[in-house]
């Protein structure tokens, strides 16, 4: 793993419904994640954040089933570019949302200098859903499925080129929660999912093992993506979407270790933390404490 680190706060909250996750940047920075990185030898720089534009009543436009699609577009087209300069510079981006929507930008900005890039998609959702498809018109429920080059050309088109990764490099870990058109999707492009039901199954270890080999497989890089309401509610209760029977504090802490061990991982975002429905910044403070052990940081 590199040693320097970017810090990209991005507090977007218009890919969802529920108010608070736009403070999900700031509750990460309260839990030391900045201390706790350099702690460890990194150099560490924030970079602060991402503007989110604002819409006004006059400006509300959901156009094809895709909530405040202008804002979303442009908010990540600036990150795009943050994350690229991140990448160019040498170090690694760190993204702290906001709500999972971010994932496009991010991905934008990162997968330009991959031609191969692999992605773990830790998430108690698949976010594969398209305007078509979404139950909820909520982007942060689709941006899986933009990075794949599916749905609104606004979307899919961010930074110039599509798509921006390939259905055979992505894996998703957590799944419980996945809407009819996400299956379908799955089925069609034969994306390698570890439900709830495999992770209860063969244990964290032999997941984390099988898929670490997956996406290294031909590729030049692997992202991952974490949302936050993979864990249970019970040990990460601030998330705007919970589901219960998520994986445990531990297990996602061995999955960050094991990540870490292999050392694979080029960039990551820890998405979805929304302090206003949580219980004294735990989700946030959980999020830091991962990231600890995605960087290095041992039990002894
Ligand atoms: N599948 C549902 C939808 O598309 O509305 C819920 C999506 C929640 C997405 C969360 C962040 O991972
Ligand atoms: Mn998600
Ligand atoms: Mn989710
Ligand atoms: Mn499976």
């Amino acid at each position: 793993m590199k040693k320097k680190i970017s810090i990209i706060g991005v507090p977007m909250d218009l890919g969802q419904r529920r108010r608070g996750v736009d403070m999900g940047p700031s509750a990460m920075r309260y839990a030391n994640v900045v201390e706790r990185l350099q702690a460890l030898g990194y150099e560490v720089h924030d970079l602060g954040d991402i503007e989110i534009g604002r819409p006004n009543e006059f400006d509300v436009i959901d156009e094809d089933n895709l909530k405040d699609l202008k804002e979303v577009v442009n908010a990540n087209q600036t990150l795009a570019e943050a994350v690229s300069k991140s990448v160019v510079n040498g170090s690694f981006p760190l993204v702290l949302g906001g709500d999972h929507s971010i994932a496009i930008g991010t991905l934008a900005g990162v997968a330009e200098h991959y031609k191969n890039l692999g992605v773990i998609w830790y998430d108690a959702h698949g976010d594969l859903n398209t305007g078509e498809t979404s139950p909820s018109g909520n982007i942060h429920g689709m941006p899986l499925a933009v990075s794949l080059g599916i749905g609104h050309p606004y979307l899919t088109g961010l930074g110039g080129y599509a798509p921006k990764i390939r259905p055979e490099n992505v894996v998703i870990i957590g799944a419980r929660s996945l809407d009819d058109g996400e299956k379908e999707l799955i089925q069609e492009k034969g994306i390698k999912v570890y439900t709830m039901h495999e992770i209860d199954r063969l244990g964290m270890t032999r997941v984390m093992e099988e898929a670490m080999e997956y996406v290294t497989k031909d590729t030049d890089g692997v992202h991952l993506s974490l949302d936050l309401d993979a864990l249970d509610p019970h040990d990460a209760p601030g998330v705007g979407t919970p589901v219960l029977g998520g994986t445990s504090y531990r297990e996602t802490h061995l999955a960050m270790e094991m990540l870490a061990e292999a050392d694979i991982v080029t960039s990551a975002e820890f998405v979805e933390v929304n302090p206003i429905l949580d219980d004294k910044n735990t989700t946030a403070t959980v999020a830091v404490a991962l990231m600890g052990s995605l960087f290095g940081e041992k039990l002894l």
